[in-house]
């Protein structure tokens, strides 16, 4: 363990660099190209082999190959990386080409893959291909299909990509310990036919978790639950890029869920189909409309929706602790406790302690408490109006009318046409509408709320 620790200490500087680099590899294997950046790379078009349209990986990239006598080879290298959480957080993580997750490889059905994978880690590691059909010797179990990759050691994983869809990769060896520390990668195995399917925009991205406690750098790798980071791509919010989309597309999204708990994912202001689960597409016949779906622990599921109203719209695990960061478990529940006597009693004693979470804990986004370093605050993010307050498994889908085919960048925030955004009520307040002492409550008249919201529209207020 003291080498391990030690390991991971001084492997923090070796991973840091800027953009795309490639590593001069010895005779025979392809290179290995890394990526430090932590933004959505632009998708990888093919530059050899069957057509079809890239994906882009949320936060990451994906993997360029060498075409040898038909064999797209591939060249993954298992290593510690130090992987930016958000801005404003580090974390010592094990990842694959320079990142965690490690980059998505694409392949098309029928393609003839071969994998070299190169474990620079501190301990022996494998990679199972989780979902594909291939040779069993090529599933990537240590011990049960293959002897374990040791360190400094190569190995070779070869199949043909069999069935179209979506995949995920990950070491079969210390299997606890190498994903909580972020060994994972996507995987995509196109259809033959590029119009089968076909998309406008094309998104992945993995749901992984973490425990990092504050002021630390290293995730506590015998956590089974109470993870205290739940990342898309090993990235919170407000570090997670928004899904950018032209208005008008047909957006694919495709999740994979490497966590320790189930996600239910939800998108605001469409409604989306599930068009591809672990084992393939579904058929047309069994879908059905939803604006949630449950993604249970080593699942992929592909949502499929039109992209045909213009906005901000919100994108984010249901489960309201993952769109949190980092926190104690023990924060006690404060709303409705008056603590104003027991405050002055405190403070002659502990002159900086301060109460929180009288109102709830809203006003904990906006203020600007004291964090240790490399800690991001629980509740974060700055939208047009305000402190977003959330964290962890969330971002947005900014839609936009006239983006070009292939523009990814954010748009920036939305204009809301007049008329169309959420206002204030000036009218008479609620309780001048009761008489006092009787329970005849006037509803507010709908035609004042119309004559009011015209007016909005032309600056009246
Ligand atoms: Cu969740």
């Amino acid at each position: 363990m003291t080498n391990r620790r030690d390991f991971l200490r001084t492997s923090g500087a070796v991973a840091m660099g800027a953009a795309l680099v490639s590593r001069v590899q010895a005779a025979g294997l392809p290179e290995a190209p890394i990526q430090t950046s932590p933004l959505t790379q632009p998708p990888l078009a093919p530059p050899n082999g069957r057509p079809y349209r890239p994906v882009a990986t949320l936060n990451g990239w994906t993997l360029p190959w060498r075409m040898k006598d038909g064999v797209k080879e591939f060249h993954l290298i298992a290593e510690p990386v130090v992987r930016e959480i958000a801005p404003g957080m580090k974390a010592n993580l094990w990842g694959y080409n320079g990142q965690s997750p490690g980059p998505t490889i694409e392949v098309v059905e029928g393609d003839k893959v071969r994998l070299f994978v190169t474990n620079k880690l501190p301990e022996h590691t494998t990679i199972h291909w989780h979902g594909q059909r291939l040779p069993n010797g090529m599933d990537g179990i240590g011990g049960l299909t293959q002897p374990h990759i040791q360190p400094g050691k190569t190995f070779v994983y070869e199949f043909v990509a069999q069935r179209p869809g979506t995949f995920m990769y990950h070491p079969h060896a210390d299997e606890m310990v190498q994903m909580a520390m972020g060994m994972m990668g996507f995987w995509i195995t196109h259809p033959k036919d590029p119009k089968f399917m076909r998309v406008d925009r094309d998104f992945v991205f993995l749901l992984n978790a973490y425990d990092v406690d504050p002021g630390s750098y290293t995730p506590k790798i015998a956590t089974m639950l109470e993870f205290n980071l739940w990342t898309w791509n090993s990235r919170v919010f407000p570090g997670i890029d928004s899904l950018v989309c032209r208005q008008g597309d047909r957006v694919r999204v495709r999740i994979g869920n490497l966590t320790m708990t189930n996600h239910p994912i939800h998108l605001h202001g469409h409604e989306f189909e599930v068009t591809g689960t672990d084992g393939g597409w579904t058929a047309p016949g069994s879908r059905w409309p939803e604006v949630t779906t449950d993604i249970a622990v080593g699942q992929m599921r592909t949502i499929e929706f039109i992209a045909n109203e213009p906005g901000d719209w919100a994108f984010h695990c249901h489960k309201s602790h993952h769109t949190m960061n980092a926190m104690g478990h023990q924060v006690p529940t404060m709303i409705g406790v008056d603590h104003r006597d027991v405050v002055n009693k405190i403070n002659q004693l502990v002159p900086e302690y301060m109460t929180m979470g009288e109102k709830g804990m809203a006003d904990m986004a906006e203020m600007q408490m004291p964090l240790p370093d490399n800690t991001l605050p629980m509740m974060t993010g700055t939208g047009q109006f305000g402190a977003i307050e959330m964290g962890g498994m969330f971002t947005t889908v900014k839609i936009r009318d006239g983006l070009a085919r292939d523009d990814y960048k954010d748009p920036g925030w939305y204009k809301h046409p007049a008329g169309t955004l959420a206002y204030e009520w000036t009218g008479e307040p609620l309780a001048a509408l009761r008489a006092p002492g009787s329970d005849n409550v006037s509803p507010l008249p709908n035609e004042t709320v119309l004559t009011v919201r015209k007016g909005r529209g032309h600056g009246a207020h």
